[in-house]
């Protein structure tokens, strides 16, 4: 049996703390769909869909048996549409936990074959979230560490084109 796995999230934009939970899963599964919700409910995203999905292609080009997708509604629908059963989450604090807990909940009410996997984060990356990441950026903040090194310039250029 194929072991596919979806990871969902925002990504806006991918972090190191996004990719470390990638690579380490795509070790575990056979196939690893990186999935990026078309959200309405999120106001002003920095970046398209499209351009996230295009950012995760980059950053994870080397990575043989992941995939990247974006996907609109419930997340149970897509993983039926992908024949994948395991939904991957980062966990980096309690304060992840509640959230979290409550989805892996309702998305096994919906299926009961779907499970949820949680990773922990890698302690290096426990305090790296997309948000904290813009903010930094905007304020012309240093985001080496943060992000990839090849979507630094992607981040600084978007923030650029906001400010004109
Ligand atoms: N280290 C480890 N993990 C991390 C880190 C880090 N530094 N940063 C983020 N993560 C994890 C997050 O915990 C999350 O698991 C994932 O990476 C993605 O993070 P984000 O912030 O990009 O994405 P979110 O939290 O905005 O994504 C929310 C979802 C899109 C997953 C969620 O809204 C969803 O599944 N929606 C579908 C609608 C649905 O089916 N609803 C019904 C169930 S309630």
């Amino acid at each position: 049996m194929t072991r596919i796995a979806v990871y969902p999230g925002s990504f806006d934009p991918i972090t190191n703390g996004h990719l470390d939970i990638i690579e380490r899963s795509s070790r575990i599964f056979d196939k690893i769909i990186v999935a990026v919700l078309e959200n309405p409910e999120k106001k002003n995203p920095m970046f398209s869909v499209e351009e996230r999905v295009d950012l995760i292609k980059r950053v994870t080009e080397n990575i043989e048996n992941v995939e990247v997708e974006s996907f609109k509604g419930l997340l149970i629908d897509y993983m039926h549409k992908k024949n994948a059963n395991v939904i991957v989450k980062g966990l980096r604090a309690m304060s992840d936990f509640e959230y979290e807990f409550q989805m892996a909940l309702m998305n096994n009410k919906l299926d009961s074959d779907v499970e949820t996997l949680f990773m922990m984060t890698n302690s290096k990356y426990s305090y790296v979230s997309s948000t904290s990441v813009k903010q930094v950026a905007t304020y012309g903040g240093c985001i080496d560490d943060l992000v990839p090194e090849n979507i630094i310039m992607d981040i600084k250029n978007k923030i650029n084109q906001k400010k004109l």
